[in-house]
């Protein structure tokens, strides 16, 4: 064994070492069940950094390729108000992109190395983005269940362990809650104004983007490789099957106030649990979707790859404005 060739001296380092890094693990462990707030300068173990820059940088793409489906309307919007309203929205996405990437930034990982990964195809985003938006419904029924799936995933979030995350996911949430309203009122109009072909439309877009919603909160518990050692870390404060059940609690009746069905023949009240039980969700087309067979997956990609080589230019501008600006005051 490699201990026997070393000194007892060098084994008594090694035995210090162990014995130094489990306390630092235990005083780790016992600041978050404490509730503390772990900060970008604090102690961390490599794991708890590693898991933290996988899901924020997720996160940081989802909201950046989140722009595209509802972008696509922008030109499209059936009146001036709703232009105005979309673009806000939009333009809101891209904010918690940057906001998302720059915490993931002070884990040590570079912006340029994340935007790399999501270029190359190696990092995830959310599934929910690889579907099309193929009518002006699309765009309020996002609002009510995208944004409403993704408010429902995120306030745990402003409780994370990890301060940074915690702090961005306070106004990505209030900004997200606002997004859901403006989906939700978007379509109260068209049910209540509309004529029976535009309340066919919203029923259409509810029943396209229902199941590929409830997938949002990810596998099932049971397959849910990241779930417990992150509930344990503080990261996440729930499970993908507790919030998707309490997303879908709380649909049935706005869908009942809007006057839309829900496309599940298996939903019903379940007494003794006090939920809605619902009906199996197709977990091969999940997975399918992340491995990058969705109906968008490779337009998605191909559109940011695009915006990425026409921006240079501007890049190049502003890299050349701020080495300019430091000659100038190395100059002075
Ligand atoms: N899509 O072990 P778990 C928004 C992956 S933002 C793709 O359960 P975890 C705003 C997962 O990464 C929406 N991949 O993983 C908006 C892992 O793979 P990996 C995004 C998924 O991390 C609205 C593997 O499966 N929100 O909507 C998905 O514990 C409207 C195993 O899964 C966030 O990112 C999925 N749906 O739990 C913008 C919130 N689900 O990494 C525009 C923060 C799972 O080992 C318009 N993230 N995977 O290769 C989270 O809360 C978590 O990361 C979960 C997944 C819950 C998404």
């Amino acid at each position: 064994m490699y201990t026997q060739s070393m000194s007892l001296e060098q084994q008594a380092q090694v035995q210090a070492a162990n014995a130094d890094e489990q306390g630092r693990l235990d005083a780790f462990q016992a600041r978050i069940d404490a509730g503390e707030f772990i900060e970008a300068k604090d102690w961390m173990p490599a794991a708890y950094r590693k898991t933290l820059v996988r899901q924020i940088s997720q996160h940081a793409h989802s909201e950046i390729v989140g722009m595209l489906p509802e972008g696509n309307w922008i030109s499209r919007a059936p009146t001036l108000k709703r232009k105005a309203i979309l673009l806000a929205k939009v333009q809101d996405e891209g904010g918690h992109g940057l906001y998302l990437y720059a915490a993931a930034e002070t884990l040590g990982v570079s912006r340029d190395e994340m935007t790399e990964a999501l270029l190359t195809g190696k990092a995830k985003y959310s599934s929910i983005f690889n579907y099309p938006t193929l009518t002006w419904a699309d765009v309020g029924v996002i609002g009510w269940l995208v944004d409403g799936a993704a408010i429902m995933n995120q306030v745990p979030l402003c409780r994370c362990s990890f301060g940074p995350y915690a702090r961005a996911m306070i106004r990505v949430c209030r900004e997200e809650s606002f997004h859901q309203r403006q989906g939700y009122e978007s379509l109260l109009v068209i049910m209540q104004e509309g004529t029976a072909a535009q309340k066919a439309m919203v029923q259409d877009a509810v029943n396209r983007w229902w199941w590929p919603s409830l997938m949002m909160f990810g596998p099932p518990d049971s397959e849910s490789q990241h779930s417990d050692q992150s509930m344990r870390w503080g990261i996440k404060r729930n499970s993908n099957d507790e919030l998707r059940q309490k997303f879908v609690d709380a649909c049935v009746d706005q869908a009942k106030v809007l006057g839309v069905s829900l496309p599940d023949p298996d939903l019903v009240w379940n007494e003794a649990r006090g939920h809605w039980d619902f009906g199996a969700i197709d977990w091969d087309e999940f997975w399918r979707v992340v491995g990058g067979e969705g109906p968008c997956n490779r337009e998605r990609l191909a559109t940011r790859v695009r915006a990425w080589e026409e921006g240079a230019w501007v890049r190049d501008a502003a890299l050349a404005f701020a080495s300019k600006k430091h000659a100038l005051k190395d100059a002075a």
